[in-house]
């Protein structure tokens, strides 16, 4: 594919309350993403950590909420980092807890919107990430992202959302832990999940092929928010929100070349690794395979094939 990658660290650790997401960037470096993808051909420009300017006072009704000033300082330092990246290349952001999805998806929301072009989001998790500030009841604003994305209300501190994403634009795909008014206000939204259920029941190709067919439809941008607890907790432990039963090890590769070989893909975020959780780095490492999946690490070429 021989993109050119901008790797930006985003070592947010204020969207929940388990330390050590802040540690995501260095374990990723460590275990060689930026060799990895120049072995594929890939330029990399490694661009380092993007640091948020000190938080200003913020408040919001919801007494649960925790850290509010430090993810809307992040939110605003990200928005500008992704925007500049998606101009340059193909960023990937290497966090960090998914809080980060907030400015990461508004930097290349303003990037579509400056392009012309439309927006399109695949958010690989156990969760489904649609709370508000003001309905989140564990007050861990990791769970919000893709309800700031969707123009919901009540992120009145925050920067305005760039050009929200209409509801068939996003695909939550994995998602198997759904809190009571998030499911709701999916249901309003119009936002159906591809839950762990379907794919049960469909397998992974149908689901996403039909996802993609849309993208490319539209000659759309597709941001890929990759949640580590998308995986299954027996390959993928370093993470705070383990959910039983997620993608296989061959699953979540599969996912990775689709996306590789469907074109479609213009930037990454890795989120909600904890390296203090890992186990000799094996989530680190595996996060960095499914990436190099992503950018064309395969075993044959099977693009000429017919079946
Ligand atoms: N929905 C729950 C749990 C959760 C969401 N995202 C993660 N966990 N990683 C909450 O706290 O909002
Ligand atoms: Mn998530
Ligand atoms: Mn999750």
């Amino acid at each position: 594919m021989n993109q050119h990658c901008i790797i930006l660290g985003a070592p947010v650790d204020s969207g929940q309350s388990n330390p050590g997401c802040l540690m995501g960037p260095a374990s990723y470096r460590v275990a060689g993403l930026a060799s990895a993808l120049e072995e594929l051909g890939c330029t990399v420009q490694d661009q380092g950590d993007v640091a948020p300017r000190p938080a200003n006072a913020a408040a919001c009704n919801n007494p649960a909420v925790h850290s509010l000033p430090e993810t809307i300082a992040w939110t605003e330092a990200l928005s500008a980092a992704a925007q500049d990246a998606a101009s340059q290349g193909f960023p990937i952001f290497l966090g960090g807890d998914h809080s980060l999805s907030l400015g990461t998806v508004a930097g290349v929301a303003a990037h579509a919107r400056a392009m012309n072009r439309s927006l399109f989001v695949l958010w690989l998790d156990a969760h489904s990430d649609f709370h508000t500030p003001m309905t989140t009841g564990s007050g861990n604003l990791h769970g919000t992202p893709v309800a700031y994305i969707s123009g919901r209300s009540d992120f009145d501190s925050f920067p305005p959302f760039p050009d929200p994403v209409p509801a068939e634009r996003i695909c939550l795909f994995g998602i198997r832990s759904v809190d009571p008014a998030e499911r709701t206000a999916l249901g309003e939204h119009g936002i159906t999940p591809v839950d762990m259920r379907e794919l049960d029941e469909r397998g992974f190709v149908a689901p996403l092929r039909a996802f993609l067919d849309q993208v490319r439809a539209a000659n759309g941008m597709l941001h890929v928010s990759l949640d580590v607890d998308f995986l299954d907790p027996a390959i993928a432990p370093a993470v705070g929100t383990t959910v039983p039963g997620g993608a296989t090890f061959r699953e979540a590769h599969l996912v990775m070349e689709m996306l590789h070989e469907a074109r479609l893909a213009t930037s990454l975020d890795l989120v909600e690794l904890n390296p203090f959780l890992d186990e000799r780095g094996r989530t680190a490492r595996l996060m960095v395979d499914l990436t190099a999946s992503l950018m064309g690490r395969k075993v044959f070429d099977r693009t000429n094939r017919t079946s």
